[in-house]
């Protein structure tokens, strides 16, 4: 019999969950930055092998919400896990205990499945004496199931947490099809590489007010695919940083956001990016269902 489940990928901001998440699948799938709150929605992908699936659920980082988009964000966390078989939770090497870990743990105290920990960013870490204690307290902090200490960015120890997982999920038949490695539409996936370079290239506090929408994708008949996205911010002087000195900006985020989307469709693109002011949409319901972050439409 084969295993199969869901597992929720929760933590607080920029521990890594997302970069976790693509070497577990081995693909660029979830957008990630050195920037907190860089994933905004529930990021599904599937993991197929002889063992059976896992269903992977990257979420936003859990923290206190600023506004609307803020709320949104951890509905999103708390839906997921309360729909998952197992929890993956991401945690820091090195870093202390704080106010979200706490909050985590709180929230965390009612679930009853099993709770694995990842302790990220090993290689930050290079005193084995310090290593070896963050290990200890997060082991006597969280009482998880199981710990296992992890580098996403060097893919270090992420087989050893698959066979972990494995471990713990249920017995089942598959959800998807061996070959399902997500079914993000290809024209969210692109909207977030667009994001993902405005996160890249802006400073400050403009990327986390940035909002990104693809108005068309279509595939000529020679291959080359059309696609036109607009970059929401909120205020006029965003625009501007946006935009740039003569565009240079703008430009330089249509640039790499078109390299990463013509590799993951293997076809050449042609990017046109405009930008656009919606005053303080993070706040605005109506606005960000328009944008996506609705929250009748999470699984
Ligand atoms: N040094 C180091 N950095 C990492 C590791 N995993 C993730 N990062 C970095 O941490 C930052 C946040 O990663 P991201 O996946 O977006 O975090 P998330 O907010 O938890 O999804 C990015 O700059 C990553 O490159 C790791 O194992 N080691
Ligand atoms: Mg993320």
């Amino acid at each position: 019999m084969t295993k199969s489940g869901f597992v929720a990928l929760i933590g607080r901001p920029n521990v890594g969950k997302s970069t976790l998440m693509n070497h577990l699948i081995g693909q660029k799938i979830a957008i990630t930055s050195e920037k907190a709150q860089t994933t905004r929605n529930q990021i599904r992908t599937v993991y197929t092998d002889e063992r059976g699936q896992i269903v992977f659920e990257d979420t936003p980082g859990l923290t206190r919400a600023k506004n609307r988009l803020g709320k949104f964000m951890i509905d999103v966390a708390a839906k997921t896990i309360e729909e998952a078989d197992v929890i993956l939770w991401i945690v820091e090497a090195g870093g202390y205990i704080g106010a979200s870990e706490q909050e985590i743990a709180e929230r965390l105290k009612k679930v009853r499945k099993p709770l694995i920990l990842a302790v990220n960013k090993v290689d930050k870490v290079k005193d084995k004496k310090a290593l070896a204690d963050s290990l200890e307290a997060y082991r006597k902090f969280a009482s998880p199931t199981d710990l296992v200490a992890v580098s996403a960015l060097r893919n270090e120890n992420t087989d050893l947490l698959m066979d972990v997982l494995y471990r713990h999920l249920p017995e089942g038949p598959m959800f998807y099809d061996e070959d399902t490695v997500t079914e993000q539409p290809m024209r969210d996936i692109a909207a977030e590489m667009i994001r993902e370079q405005a996160l890249r290239l802006l400073r400050d506090e403009i990327p986390h007010g940035i909002a990104v929408t693809v108005e068309s994708m279509k595939e000529r008949e020679n291959g080359i695919i059309d696609l036109e996205a607009s970059i929401i911010c909120e205020r006029d002087s965003h625009k501007g940083m946006i935009i740039g000195k003569g565009g240079q900006m703008l430009k330089r985020i249509g640039t790499g956001a078109r390299i990463a989307i013509e590799e993951m469709c293997e076809a050449k693109v042609n990017l046109k990016l405009w930008v656009k002011v919606r005053r303080d949409w993070r706040d605005d319901e109506t606005q960000l269902k328009s944008f996506g972050y609705d929250a009748r439409k999470l699984r």
